[in-house]
């Protein structure tokens, strides 16, 4: 048996986009997903968040599915548009009304609480104003931030700022492969340091307002490796690494940008303003690492900016997922043990890792993913090995509870462990989830 250290933090995780639904009822606000999702040609079938998991109507049931699970935490994000219909100002009493509610279900059922503010969903009135290409929103996240401390001090034990930054700016504004869809390689890095700065002011209003919990920030980190040992290839691997996992992790832990792919990107370089870095590498208390895949990188003269041709890599073995990602678990041993080595001590929380895969549900809806369990135990073992090397691992939240809406993706992608009929909301534990149960129950995993 591989046993994880007493007190390991087992959950899974979900965000409010993709699973609640609800996307006008009780006077919520336009969010940039909702925009994005209602032009029919930006998602796969169509698709949109508008119904989704139904999780806003029932979430008392979902609640009672994650205790039975035996998940001992539970990963969502709070809608800001929900509680704040116009990004700043006046809050939505039913909005708020909804996240109580949640939170007070977790706790009765003995769940521990991890909120990330920030997933994704910015209101649309504050993307008319520039979104995160704007300075002006670093405020008003600051602000929806402290309504979100002082409401749930005490209650909440995790509040992470964001979930992936990277994602946000270089999806959202630089390839335009996310909401808002925009193609602005500029825009991407003044939005990429927009978001550390609200980041970095919503941990100085949790320090000076005393309140309870602790405070960290989620980010994408993938491992990188070189195509060869070609010189070239090691200098296009590590410009793409600085700009996929330095460009967060440095300024978060060492208080400043990597300074060779800054001169890399010439003009392309955020506005930093005084003070700016010294808000964003504040002490945070915990870091979530979203794991997904290992990419290998070789020169190429056509790639871009960077230079660089990056591909997904799969370990012997593996083949490819349902989003056409590579499997790579041993990346995950090698990521944390970079972090812990290059950046910082502090508990580390895996807070999404998991696969889309081809479910094939019986006349019940059961689903026999092995597939699934094999992902996550590989991982698992890949999270144990850093342990034992010494990493402050302190948890591991699987992506995701359920089955829910996959971005650009729609609904096809199934990443949960727990299936979901979207004709009748039916859920239904997979075969991953019973043995995902198994393992918390046991803390550990059968060698
Ligand atoms: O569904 C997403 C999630 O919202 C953020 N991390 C990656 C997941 C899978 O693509």
């Amino acid at each position: 048996m591989y046993k994880f250290p007493e007190g390991f933090l087992w959950g899974a995780a979900t965000a409010s986009y993709q699973i609640e639904g609800a996307w006008n009822e009780d006077g919520k606000g336009e969010s940039i997903w909702d925009r994005y999702s209602h032009n029919p040609a930006m998602v796969y079938n169509s698709d949109t968040g508008d119904v989704a998991c139904d999780h806003y109507h029932r979430m008392p049931q979902d609640v009672a599915l994650i205790k039975s699970l035996g998940l001992k935490a539970y990963r969502f994000s709070i809608s800001w548009p929900r509680v704040l219909p116009s990004g700043i100002g006046t809050a939505n009493p039913k909005g708020l009304d909804f996240y109580d509610r949640l939170v007070d279900e977790l706790l009765k059922a003995g769940i521990t609480p991890m909120a990330t503010l920030n997933h994704w969903d910015l209101p649309q009135v504050l993307q008319d104003q520039g979104g995160w290409n704007a300075r002006s929103t670093v405020e008003a996240f600051a602000e929806y931030a402290r309504l979100i401390f002082e409401r749930y001090s005490g209650k909440i034990k995790f509040f992470a700022t964001h979930n992936e930054p990277w994602v946000i700016s270089f999806m959202g504004y630089g390839f335009a492969t996310m909401a808002p869809g925009i193609a602005d390689y500029s825009q991407a890095l003044q939005a990429a340091h927009h978001l550390l700065l609200s980041h970095g002011k919503a941990v100085q209003i949790f320090r000076q307002g005393g309140y309870h919990g602790q405070i960290g920030i989620v980010l994408n980190l993938g491992h990188y490796v070189p195509a060869s040992d070609n010189p070239q290839d090691i200098a296009a691997c590590e410009r793409q690494y600085q700009q996929d996992n330095a460009m967060f992790l440095s300024p978060i832990f060492k208080g400043e940008y990597p300074l060779n792919f800054l001169q890399w990107i010439k003009h392309h370089q955020p506005k930093v303003e005084g003070g700016d870095m010294q808000l964003i590498s504040q002490p945070i208390d915990f870091l979530g690492v979203n794991y997904y895949m290992t990419h290998e990188v070789s020169y190429s003269q056509n790639g871009g900016l960077l230079k660089s041709k990056s591909q997904m890599i799969s370990a012997p073995g593996w083949g490819t997922t349902e989003m056409g990602w590579g499997v790579y678990p041993p990346g995950l041993e090698k990521l944390l043990l970079h972090i812990s080595e290059n950046y910082t001590k502090i508990p580390i929380y895996i807070t999404e890792n998991g696969t889309a895969l081809l479910d094939t549900p019986d006349a019940n809806q059961f689903v026999m993913d092995r597939g699934r369990i094999n992902f996550i135990r590989e991982h698992l073992l890949a999270a144990h090995q850093a342990i034992q090397a010494g990493v402050n691992l302190k948890g591991y939240f699987v992506w995701s509870l359920m089955d829910n809406f996959e971005w650009c993706q729609g609904y096809r992608p199934r990443f949960g462990i727990v299936r979901v009929d979207y004709n009748t909301q039916k859920r239904t534990p997979k075969q991953s989830a019973l043995w995902y149960s198994q393992v918390i129950a046991q803390n550990g995993i059968n060698d």
